[in-house]
């Protein structure tokens, strides 16, 4: 399989290079590309530099930091101009270890339409969260699971393998989720088009270097977003059975 793995970036000029160096001995044969969204701590130009050394690392520059979902879908129109057959994302940061990326592609090899590396199935876990952290992503699992109808364990996992007909299939261009919501909006779009998601368990680790770019308006956007969907979807089932009372 031709993997390409996509890393967003944003003054992660602490994280990147151990990050790179140790994705590129885990899963040697995949590409990298790094979309850097021009980080004002430099992490583009340090990125340019492993380009310049190493053929299969690529960057992506953006001119403005739009968020996550915006660095991810530039991402994935480069891949799959290119014919990449399998697409991960992936943190910067450490958080997601590259040598967990094996399994997930295990899991695409043995027909899964997206791998989704989950803390919160067994043998998954989470190191160095505070109890803050660990509440919002549980009760944000929670939370989403409940709305969407969703039987995946970690609805907002950001560590994932997907085939590029997924891709395809789910209409990631009109993604309009600009947070980590982004995620839930993918995994709920490949939910619904009956494809198939495996959760495989992974460790994550807090970052040790940098800053988290989680903010309050980005958990606000995620909670507005998934009622919405939710409470739609609901509206949906209701006015089905209406009709079918009615006829
Ligand atoms: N290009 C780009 N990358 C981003 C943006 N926001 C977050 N990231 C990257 O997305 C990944 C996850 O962000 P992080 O701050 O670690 O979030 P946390 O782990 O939820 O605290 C990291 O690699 C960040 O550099 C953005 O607006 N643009
Ligand atoms: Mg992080």
């Amino acid at each position: 399989m031709r993997v390409l793995t996509i890393i967003p970036t944003y003054d992660e000029k602490q994280s990147l290079p151990t990050t790179l160096s140790r994705l590129r001995a885990a899963v040697p044969d995949a590409d990298v590309l790094i979309v850097d969204d021009n980080s004002p701590d430099g992490t583009g130009l340090l990125a340019d530099g492993f380009a310049a050394e190493d053929g299969q690392v690529h960057v992506l520059h953006r001119r403005d930091k739009e968020g996550l979902g915006a660095a991810y879908r530039a991402g994935f129109a480069w891949g799959l101009e290119r014919d990449y057959e399998v697409l991960v994302e992936m943190d910067a940061d450490g958080s997601h270890r590259p040598e967990d990326l094996p399994r997930l592609l295990a899991a695409v090899e043995d027909g899964a339409d997206l791998a989704v590396g989950s803390r919160w199935v067994p043998g998954g876990s989470v190191v160095n969260w505070p109890l803050q952290r660990k509440v919002i992503s549980r009760g944000g699992s929670f939370y989403v699971r409940t709305m969407l109808g969703l039987p995946y364990r970690d609805a907002t996992a950001g560590f994932k393998a997907f085939r590029a007909a997924t891709l395809r299939r789910i209409d990631y261009t009109s993604v309009q989720s600009a947070g980590y919501v982004f995620q839930v909006d993918l995994l709920w779009r490949t939910h619904l088009a009956g494809l198939r998601i495996v959760e495989v368990p992974i460790t994550f680790i807090e970052r040790v270097a940098g800053d988290s770019k989680m903010s309050g308006a980005i958990v606000l956007e995620a909670m507005e977003r998934v009622t919405v969907w939710g409470l739609t979807a609901r509206g949906r089932v209701l006015r089905n059975i209406a009709t079918s009372i009615g006829r």
